[in-house]
């Protein structure tokens, strides 16, 4: 009884704590509307927090389980240039996933729990690496589409208000510039100057990867829980469908540069808005592939799963090396102390 008591405030105490964490709210609140950046130390709401987490998990999740569709093909690329240049795409995107696993760090939690979680199927990633890559044309479509579409929606997360994550995404967004140009290159190598074949191949991946791409910015705005919020914290900085938009009315010249259809009866200028307009997206597909019955989900988690079970070994010879090095700093540092 006494002592809780003593863990309760009493009644005037209690009327001020909400208000104080009010005021702290309001001011932080000001902080973000001045488009101050908020860092690690920094005060910040719980919800704040947890969306950040949410987030920049998922992203991240999405950048490591993203090298597996690609990595798929770099034994089959077509040249020693093509496979050199895929190799370090993917190597970027396993680099861009340890930048970002590091941004959710500082907001306490720790790489091996977010990890725990996507393994355990508790965690999102994009849904659009649950489609299959069947033939080169894919690697060029993913480049162009899918790092084209990558770069619309992480550009302005370079000015999202939490430090960590805004400047991580500075240099992912360069590299994810370069990657989309080489799929560019790719698809315009077989659209423009390829045989017959080619061309044909260039057009089934478009027809494939059109529409998961354009989910890929997420529900459209009517549907999205968290744009509401995430823009007023200005986490996001665009709605879903403000960028879809952008990305369509980018794309679309492309297209029409590399002598491609896209695979929507529908789409057309737009005089009044100046903008394409498109058919209606198929979110019940989109809907499926969150739920786990996308066309590669499983495939996508076992091999994660696998590669997780396979590297044990390479986590305990770290952590054992790491554990030697502290055990070692006595003799060590005084010697190298004597040598300077
Ligand atoms: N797939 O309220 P909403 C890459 C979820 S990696 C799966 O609009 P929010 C690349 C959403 O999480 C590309 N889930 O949410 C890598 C939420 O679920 P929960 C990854 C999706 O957060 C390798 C629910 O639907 N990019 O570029 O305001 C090779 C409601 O949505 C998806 C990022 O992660 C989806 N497509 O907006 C090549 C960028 N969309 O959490 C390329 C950072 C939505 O309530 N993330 N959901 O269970 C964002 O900008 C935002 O999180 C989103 C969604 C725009 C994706």
């Amino acid at each position: 009884m006494y002592t809780q008591a003593l863990d309760s405030p009493g009644p005037e105490l209690a009327s001020a704590v909400p208000a104080a964490e009010a005021e702290r709210e309001r001011r932080f609140q000001e902080r973000i509307d001045r488009d101050e950046k908020i860092e690690p130390k920094d005060w910040m709401p719980e919800a704040y927090r947890q969306t950040l987490i949410r987030q920049i998990a998922q992203h991240a999740h999405s950048e490591i389980v993203g090298m597996l569709p690609e990595g798929n093909w770099i034994t089959r690329a077509p040249s020693l240039r093509r496979k050199a240049v895929l190799v370090a795409k993917v190597q970027d995107e396993g680099g861009h996933g340890m930048y970002l696993y590091s941004a959710a760090e500082t907001l306490g939690v720790s790489r091996g729990e977010l990890i725990g979680q996507l393994l355990a199927g508790r965690a999102k990633y994009s849904s659009i690496f649950n489609y299959p890559t069947l033939t080169w044309a894919d690697i060029g479509a993913i480049g162009w589409l899918v790092d084209g579409a990558a770069i619309m929606n992480q550009i302005p997360l370079c000015r999202c208000s939490y430090g960590p994550y805004a400047r991580a995404m500075v240099r992912i967004c360069k590299e994810e510039s370069f990657h989309q140009r080489q799929g560019y290159e790719i698809m315009l190598t077989l659209a423009r100057s390829g045989t017959r074949a080619q061309r044909e191949m260039a057009q089934d991946a478009l027809n494939r990867w059109w529409w998961p791409s354009l989910m890929m910015f997420g529900p459209s705005d009517t549907d999205s829980v968290h744009t509401a919020q995430s823009m007023r914290w200005r986490i996001k900085r665009f709605t879903n469908d403000e960028l879809r938009q952008k990305f369509i009315d980018a794309t679309v010249p492309q297209a029409r540069f590399l002598g491609l259809s896209i695979p929507d009866a529908d789409l057309r200028w737009d005089e009044a808005t100046q903008h394409y307009a498109t058919g209606p997206i198929d979110w019940s597909e989109f809907q499926a592939v969150l739920k786990g019955e996308g066309p590669c989900n499983r495939e996508r988690m076992g091999a994660r799963r696998a590669a997780h079970e396979s590297g044990q070994w390479v986590r305990e010879a770290a952590a054992a090396y790491a554990d030697k090095q502290r055990a070692r700093p006595a003799s060590g540092r005084s010697g190298y102390a004597q040598a300077s």
